[in-house]
């Protein structure tokens, strides 16, 4: 080695949740064991997303592939990657999943106080699944709240954001990442494909203070309502010494969007429209923990009007309105939407 170079300390996952989160007061082995059960789920999911191009050449989803097995599609095969880990992983008493319509009750044999629930988006950005442009898992982690041991309930499901013990995504991008938080930060780590395990990459995450991007789906334009409208023809308007014109940037998929926008700042909107009142995100694993993420990086996040994790939630897959950012972003499109919106958001 030169003389000159220092060698650089390697963090890996393990060693960071070894070091870092068995400090805080909640944990336990059983709850550093679910990020290594997410984290292996999410080495399966990456392999067959770098395949995904393969599927024309080794037999389209649902048919039969050369070694005799059915092709899944990638998002159900996300599914059942997680909840098998989960399941295999014995800490969990209860999931739910975007990918199922009720909630998963968990039977452990080895465990049968396991005291965690997990929700997920096994597989987030559908439409950017087969055209190769980054996807990503979503996972919001609660300790349970019914009494007893088995497995539990969807009111163990049903905790408001404020309850999250953890939360985070891995996106399979140009490299794969995990980005989660315990409430203590924010931390990324990104797979190194040829030792098969997550580095400490982005130490301590904070959202930019200031933006001059934005990431929102503007076909819909026409049904916005009007405070939308107005804030999206001030920010486009050209002013001296100001950042204006933002620009745009929208993958389609959360959590490349919203990655982007954790890195190098910038506001994410999904907001309520005519079509859609209560927005398209899901409350309890799109929007919670990108809320908690946003506001461990020092950012914002609510539903245009209200703190997302103070949502009271009442199903497992209701919508809500979402934007997240850095604080006077955030702030600034709330004067917009009180100003001109006469309709109430939710
Ligand atoms: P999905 O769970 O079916 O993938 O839908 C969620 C996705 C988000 O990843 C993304 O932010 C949003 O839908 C994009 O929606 P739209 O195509 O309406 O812009
Ligand atoms: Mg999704």
């Amino acid at each position: 080695m030169h003389p000159n170079i220092s060698p650089r300390k390697v963090v890996t996952l393990e060693q960071f949740i070894i070091e870092r989160e068995q400090q805080l007061p909640f944990a336990t082995g059983e709850f550093s064991q679910i990020i290594r059960d997410l984290g292996l789920a999410a080495k399966m999911v990456n392999r067959e997303v770098n395949k995904a191009g393969l599927v024309d050449i080794l037999g389209f989803t649902g048919e039969e592939n050369v070694q005799g097995e059915k092709v899944q599609k990638l998002d159900i095969f996300a599914n059942l990657q997680f909840l098998q880990a989960l399941r295999i992983g014995g800490q969990v008493c209860v999931i739910g999943s975007e990918e199922n319509e009720e909630v998963i009750p968990v039977e452990n044999s080895q465990n049968s106080e396991a005291k965690y629930v997990v929700l997920l988006d096994p597989l987030d950005g559908s439409s950017n699944i087969d055209v190769n442009v980054s996807i990503g898992t979503i996972f919001s982690i609660y300790r349970r709240i019914t009494k007893g041991n088995g497995p539990g309930t969807e009111q163990d499901c049903l905790q408001k954001g404020t309850e999250q013990v953890c939360a985070g995504y891995f996106i399979y991008g140009s490299s794969t990442m995990l980005v989660y938080t315990t409430g203590n930060g924010v931390n990324g780590f990104t797979l190194d494909p040829s030792i098969g395990e997550f580095l400490l990459s982005h130490r301590d995450i904070k959202i930019p203070a200031t933006c001059n991007i934005y990431s929102l789906n503007e076909g819909n334009y026409r049904k916005f309502y009007p405070g939308i409208k107005e804030y999206l023809r001030h920010i486009k308007g050209k002013y001296e010494n100001s950042v204006r014109p933002y620009s745009t940037r929208y993958i389609g998929s959360l959590v490349a969007d919203f990655h982007r926008n954790l890195l190098r700042g910038g506001v994410f909107i999904y907001p309520a429209f005519t079509d859609r009142p209560k927005g398209k995100l899901r409350l309890m694993y799109e929007a919670n923990p990108m809320a908690f993420l946003t506001e461990q990086a020092g950012g914002m996040a609510t539903n245009g009007e209200e703190r997302i994790m103070d949502l009271q939630p009442t199903q497992l897959h209701q919508r809500t309105p979402l934007y997240l950012g850095n604080v006077s972003e955030v702030t600034l499109i709330h004067e917009y939407l009180r100003k001109y919106d006469l309709k109430k958001i939710n």
